[in-house]
């Protein structure tokens, strides 16, 4: 059984009870504990990506001076933005989205990670300009500053092309089609499960492979900049690379999960 109250001001605190009755007889159970209607509206997109479970969401939909990023998923990832503008149209209606305003801009979420052997990173980027890419979401061992490691990541090439790579100890990378800074937003997912690597780009497979383990070291998810500049076409100039709904997940979405995420746009 389901009830959406939409009689509601947001903020406000409600309680709620179940009454029962058969036309003579009525029932009725104890109010709920108090429920703070939530201050943001939200959207079938952010409902179907919490349903999935995120170890961190980052909507990126704070106000332009925003200093901090709040992780949606629940889980207090929460992390500063550097060299970003906030309040930028956004990929979902009603939530916007973060703009990289200079070549290193950036959000680092303030937990620190081990080595995950089953993770997704999800995005949606858009960027236009001739040899504009740039890095999207990825994990890296600087919290502060650019990464000396860094893997487990996508980024964008100065053709446009998305690139999902981990590090098994080689750089191991899938990529999808060239042309993605194209001006429009693109949903971008890379999903990683004891070595299977898959490279999913506006809800379709573009290129899986089976590899080794990735790489093992301490670091911070973080969206944005990170060190690419060893990577086949990394390096791209970022500045300008919107990034919207980013989130991290413990384990490998499957190929429908990721299907109803981009079509819940
Ligand atoms: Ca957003």
């Amino acid at each position: 059984m389901q009830y959406t109250d939409t009689g509601v001001t947001p903020g406000e605190q409600t309680n709620y009870r179940v009454e029962v009755t058969d036309g003579s007889t009525t029932i009725r159970g104890n109010y709920s504990d108090p429920i703070t209607v939530a201050t943001t509206a939200s959207t079938a997109y952010d409902q179907i990506v919490n349903a999935d479970g995120p170890q961190a969401y980052w909507r990126l939909g704070e106000p332009v001076g925003t200093a901090t990023s709040v992780d949606s998923s629940g889980q207090s990832n929460n992390g500063p933005f550097t060299g970003v503008t906030l309040g930028g149209a956004g990929a979902i209606a009603g939530n916007t989205a973060m703009t990289i305003s200079t070549t290193t801009g950036r959000m680092v979420g303030e937990k620190a990670s081990s080595m995950p052997q089953q993770f997704t990173v999800e995005a949606w980027v858009k960027q236009s300009g001739t040899n504009r890419g740039g890095r999207i979401i990825g994990f890296g061992n600087s919290k502060t500053a650019s990464s000396a490691i860094n893997d487990r990541m996508l980024y964008m090439r100065t053709n446009g092309s998305i690139v999902f790579g981990v590090n098994d100890g080689s750089q191991r990378t899938l990529t999808g089609l060239s042309g993605k800074n194209d001006g429009n937003w693109h949903h971008v997912v890379g999903t990683y499960d004891n070595g299977a690597m898959k490279l999913y780009v506006d809800g379709m497979l573009r290129g899986s492979a089976q590899v080794g383990p990735a790489s093992l070291y301490y670091g911070w998810w973080r969206v944005g900049y990170d060190l690419t500049n060893s990577w086949p076409g990394g390096g791209a100039t970022q500045t300008g690379m919107g990034i919207d709904e980013a989130a991290v997940y413990p384990y490998a979405l499957t190929p429908v999960q990721v299907q109803s995420h981009y079509a819940a746009r």
